[in-house]
């Protein structure tokens, strides 16, 4: 059987087997993840974000544990949902400390045939494993995990990349990090769709939690209106305000508010037709992506031996401008 069917069926091995092929770009696994495709839209991806050391990956463990028993709210007859976890941390190797400690810790989830869990780890380029993870999370939402949780590390470009794919933003603080605010960088606040302070067993929890209440309320004056539902045909919602969310990741406090958050915030997505918007703009990124590359790629492959870097040159000599000197290679004049 094909590893396509092999994998739509269930099969983790298979599952397994081509997410390797993904991240190693290898052309048979990028054909599977084409015909996966039309499978995929069913997940809910979440993004699990933050500095080092804040307990991301113990809240992962817990909530993935909790959706495994409970389903995402409290009801009388809970439904469980299946769930991926993919944990991208480019600081450590594969065989690290930290990992080694991740995969401690997600003992309690091993042998569930209902979560699948996959490391990344360092890769030449970040560019390189944001593409790598979007990939892999299609092919896991082809497989049919009803949840995605995608655990990054909060620094930088990457992470904010890797956080555009999900459909729920979850930020992670901690107390002791330092200046309370500080720790959160400005550009990961404006992509959180909700915010956990976690250890909030520490002393500085009600502090930190007090601070990004303080830069939330802040930063929802100043703008979170959204226009795009009054101009398309749905009821109009009110903006999604983000929650801070206490938790105790080590003692499972605030497990079941967490999930019942980002629950609710898919139904605002949903509700608000922001769910369609978001998904309209990430898929019109990754072709706009893939196109530049490609022609890129493309246009290289075309050029006489050396005209790149022939070009290179005059620009890093003073003798023409970087967008003369790409017309001119466009152009195929002489130079
Ligand atoms: N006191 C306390 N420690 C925690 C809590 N959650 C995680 N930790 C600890 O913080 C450390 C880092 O946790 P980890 O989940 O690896 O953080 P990550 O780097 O963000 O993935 C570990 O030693 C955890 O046991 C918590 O709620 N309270
Ligand atoms: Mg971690």
């Amino acid at each position: 059987m094909k590893s396509v069917e092999r994998v739509l069926k269930g099969d983790r091995l298979a599952l397994a087997r081509l997410l390797t092929q993904i991240e190693n770009e290898d052309a048979s696994g990028l054909e599977a993840l084409s015909a996966l495709y039309p499978h995929t839209g069913h997940a809910h991806r979440i993004g699990i974000t933050g500095a080092p050391g804040t307990g991301k990956s113990s809240l992962v463990n817990r909530l993935a544990l909790h959706l495994r028993q409970n389903g995402w709210s409290e009801q009388a007859e809970p439904e469980a949902e299946t769930v991926a976890i993919v944990a991208v941390d480019p600081s450590s190797p594969f065989s690290g400390g930290a990992f080694l400690g991740d995969r401690i810790r997600m003992r309690d989830l091993y042998g569930d045939p209902g979560i699948f869990i996959r490391s990344m780890a360092s890769r030449g380029a970040l560019g390189g494993l944001a593409r790598a993870t979007v990939d892999m999370v299609e092919v896991l939402d082809a497989a049919g995990f009803a949840a995605i949780l995608i655990e990054t590390v909060g620094a930088g470009q990457a992470e904010v990349d890797i956080a555009r794919m999900a459909h729920t933003v979850v930020v992670v603080d901690a107390p002791g990090l330092g200046d309370d605010v500080q720790a959160i960088k400005a550009g990961i606040l404006e992509i959180a769709d909700i915010l956990v302070v976690n250890k909030a067993d520490l002393p500085g929890a009600e502090n930190t939690l007090r601070a990004l209440q303080l830069v939330l309320e802040l930063a929802n004056t100043a703008q979170r209106t959204k226009p795009d539902a009054a101009a398309r045909d749905v009821a109009p919602q009110p903006a999604w305000v983000p929650p801070v969310l206490p938790t105790v990741a080590i003692q499972g406090d605030g497990i079941v508010e967490l999930a019942q958050a980002i629950h609710d915030h898919r139904e605002h997505l949903d509700l608000s037709g922001e769910y369609a918007a978001r998904e309209r703009a990430r898929v019109r990124t990754e072709m706009e992506e893939l196109l530049r590359q490609q022609l890129l790629e493309g246009f290289l492959m075309h050029q006489p031996e050396g005209a790149f870097e022939a070009a290179l040159e005059l620009v890093l000599t003073k003798k023409k401008a970087p967008r003369q000197a790409v017309r001119e290679m466009i152009e195929g004049k002489k130079r």
